[in-house]
């Protein structure tokens, strides 16, 4: 059986676009990769990481597939380490990245392998390459297609929950937010809101973070997710389950 993966490529390392052109070459030379479409190439910042790494050039590509997930993502990683990539500090320079995004609907949390890919709601340089040839492709953890995710990224919300471990570094951003903005903290490690009952939040437990951001703030009410130091997959699905697509901020009722 044949499904539709999508992928996304990026280098920051070398001669950027011929690692990129190599890769396209390789997959559509891969048996069992068919009907391969590669978006343009963009050129982006570098996101996380160490400091003082060039610019990247992201891509991404979409392909039906006889492969499982396992080999697809072995034939990915031998791509890679045939450009030279050598896999040592997280997020540093790479001559070449590529990323199981999507596969099919399948869900999938495996030791070697998390897929949808578990940051790719909240990646600009992710999505703006992917809408290019997956717009109507659907991330089955929220239920949003590419191009909804992306146009979430465009959304000015305001009220802003604020993920992470370190509370001088949430405080501060709670103190830097645009006046009429509302800041909460949230603790993924024990799912608690400040102020609000403490629940137990194993790291699979997606849903008891959910129900516990939707105590906090009903389905639908505009949020952005901003977290440190890395986004926690199962915060970030939670935060877009509970996020319309409305850039409007909403009547008070008193
Ligand atoms: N990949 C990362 C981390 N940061 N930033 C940009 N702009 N492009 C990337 O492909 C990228 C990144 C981890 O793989
Ligand atoms: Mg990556
Ligand atoms: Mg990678």
């Amino acid at each position: 059986m044949s499904v539709t993966a999508c992928i996304g490529l990026g280098s920051n390392q070398g001669d950027r676009r011929a690692h990129l052109d190599a890769a396209i070459d390789s997959l559509r030379a891969t048996p069992g990769i068919e009907h391969l479409e590669v978006s343009p190439y963009l050129q982006t910042t570098p996101v996380g990481g160490p400091t003082g790494q060039g610019p990247f050039l992201n891509a991404a590509a979409t392909f039906q597939t006889t492969l499982e997930p396992l080999a697809l993502l072995g034939r990915l990683q031998a791509i890679e380490a045939a450009a030279g990539r050598v896999r040592s500090i997280r997020w540093g320079e790479r001559p070449l990245d590529l990323d199981l995004l999507l596969y099919g609907n399948q869900v999938i949390e495996s030791e070697s392998l998390v897929v949808p890919h578990p940051r790719l709601a909240v990646r600009r340089f992710v999505l703006e390459p992917l809408v290019e040839v997956a717009a109507l492709a659907v991330d089955p953890t929220t239920g949003r297609t590419v191009q909804e995710l992306l146009a979430n990224l465009e959304r000015t919300p305001w009220r802003v929950a604020l993920c992470g471990w370190e509370p001088d570094t949430m405080s501060a951003i709670q103190r830097a937010l645009p006046s009429g903005w509302e800041g909460k903290l949230f603790r993924p490690d024990t799912g608690s809101w400040p102020g609000k009952p403490t629940f137990l939040a194993a790291p699979e437990s997606q849903k008891r973070n959910r129900s516990g951001i939707q105590k906090f703030w009903p389905v639908g009410t505009p949020i952005v997710f901003i977290a440190a130091p890395d986004p926690v997959p199962e915060i970030v699905a939670a935060c877009l389950a509970a996020m319309p697509l409305s850039t409007e901020k909403p009547v008070e009722s008193a």
